[in-house]
Formats: C-alpha cells, sequence, structure tokens
C-alpha cells in the first residue's frame, strides 16, 4: 500500500488517499507527524518520537477496543509512523470525556483539579482552530447539520463505551485515566465509527502512585520530561 495524494493535514497528522495503479478506494494512509501545538497552535514543538510512539499507542489500542465491541476506522499498521484505516467523514465534533476534574473543566467550572467526578462527563467541541474548539451541546451539532440525533445518540453510546474499556485497562498499568478526547467519522452506511489517536496527545494520564503526569500536558505546562512520559505510557500500554 503506497500512499496517494495528500487530503488533509492537521497539527499532527496527515491523511493520505491509497495511491498506486489500483487504489484501494474506501482507504485511507494516517501518517503521525512528531508536531506537537498547544493552546490552538500558539505553542508549537516537535517532539522527537512521538509520531512513532502515538502511532503505536493507538496501534496497541484500537484491537482491543473493536474487541470491545467499538467498530473504528483502524484497519493495520502499515510502518512505524503510518496506519491504514477506512475512509470516514470526520463528524467535526471534538467528544471528550471526564472521569476526574482537570484542565479546562476546572478552569470553567472552578472545581480543583483531580476532584474524583461521581459520574462521568461527556462534553462536545467544535472541531475549529480558527475559533479554538468552542464547547457546543449536541443541539448545536443538531442544528448546523454535523450529525444526526441517531449519530449523536450512537456517538455518546460508544463514548462512555470507550471509557468503561480503557478506565480499567489503563488502572491495570498503573495509570489513572483522568480524560480524553475522542473524534468519530462516518462511514459511506451512515455508521458511526471511532477514528482519529488515543495517545498521550489526546489523555491525561496520571501515574496512579504518585499522580505524576503522563501526558501532553508536560508539554502545555512546561514540565520537562515530555519524550520519556510518552515513552513510559508506551512501555506499560504493550507490557501485557
Ligand atoms: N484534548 C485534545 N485536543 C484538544 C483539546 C483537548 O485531545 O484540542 C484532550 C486533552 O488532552 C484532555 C481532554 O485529555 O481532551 C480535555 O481537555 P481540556 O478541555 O481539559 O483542555
Amino acid at each position: 500500500v503506497t500512499r496517494g495524494e495528500l487530503r488533509y493535514e492537521g497539527k499532527a497528522k496527515r491523511v493520505y488517499a491509497v495511491g498506486g495503479a489500483t487504489p484501494d478506494t474506501g482507504q485511507y494512509i494516517v501518517e503521525y507527524k512528531d508536531d506537537a501545538t498547544a493552546f490552538n497552535g500558539v505553542k508549537k514543538a516537535q517532539i522527537s518520537g512521538k509520531g512513532a510512539i502515538n502511532n503505536a499507542i493507538t496501534v496497541a489500542i484500537y484491537p482491543q477496543l473493536e474487541a470491545a465491541g467499538i467498530p473504528t476506522h483502524f484497519i493495520r499498521q502499515l510502518s512505524e509512523r503510518e496506519q491504514l484505516v477506512k475512509a470516514v467523514s470526520i463528524v467535526p465534533v471534538e467528544v471528550i470525556v471526564r472521569n476526574v476534574a482537570a484542565g479546562s473543566f476546572s478552569k470553567r467550572l472552578g472545581i480543583e483539579e483531580g476532584t474524583p467526578l461521581p459520574r462521568p462527563v461527556v462534553e462536545y467541541c467544535y472541531k475549529s482552530d480558527a475559533l479554538g474548539d468552542p464547547l457546543i451541546n449536541t443541539d448545536t451539532a443538531l442544528s448546523l447539520g454535523w450529525a444526526t440525533e441517531p449519530q449523536l445518540v450512537r456517538i455518546r453510546e460508544l463514548a462512555l463505551k470507550v471509557r468503561d474499556f480503557l478506565t480499567p485497562f489503563f488502572a491495570q498499568r498503573g495509570v489513572r485515566l483522568i480524560d480524553f478526547k475522542l473524534e468519530f467519522g462516518t462511514l459511506a452506511s451512515g455508521e458511526v465509527v471511532l477514528a482519529d489517536e488515543i495517545s498521550p496527545d489526546t489523555c491525561r494520564f496520571w501515574d496512579a502512585e504518585t499522580n505524576e503526569k503522563l501526558d501532553k500536558d508536560r508539554f502545555r505546562r512546561d514540565l520537562g520530561g515530555v519524550e520519556d512520559a510518552y515513552s513510559e505510557m508506551l512501555r506499560r500500554i504493550t507490557k501485557n
């Protein structure tokens, strides 16, 4: 499988059509970059090895989500930085699931970071770099035609199913899953599938013993040890 035309370039990934004489229609190649951004691209850097680590982490997790009954876009790993995925139309909504107050939730509501939430909170943001991913609700997404009502119901159900799988998965590896961001796509049939990565770029991971941050907050908050934290997460995820 070889890369065809570049279809999309985001902050951390590039998406290509499949190239060659007989391109596999309905499939894309996703390439993970080392670029890191925070605060909507205001802060930029390269984190060496990040693309390969995030690809490896996502590749390790996605088949387990599939096995747990969550349909995804993932087909297979192609190389250190590349995956073959089903072509989907991305729903322009970032779905955030929170187990513990942190980040923008703590700031917005004045709740101390680290406060456990008695039940998970699902939030939705409009995926727009220009607008800084503003918080929306499902009525916004419906009214603006970003998804249908059954698709939004399914997205929430799948997001909570991902949370129910990942929370104990990480706990078994000595990691508290504080919160995470998901993206969903639709297939030509309209079926909703999980897309995008699950990695220290898109999740908050705290060490279960020490509460040490093992995620992108090390970059966002200039805590140092970014590469080490990402490698440590890969090690824990692929250990068993
Ligand atoms: N998050 C992303 N991308 C964004 C914004 C947030 O992946 O553009 C993730 C963070 O890594 C965190 C969760 O795990 O969503 C909630 O972030 P925040 O709203 O508290 O900043």
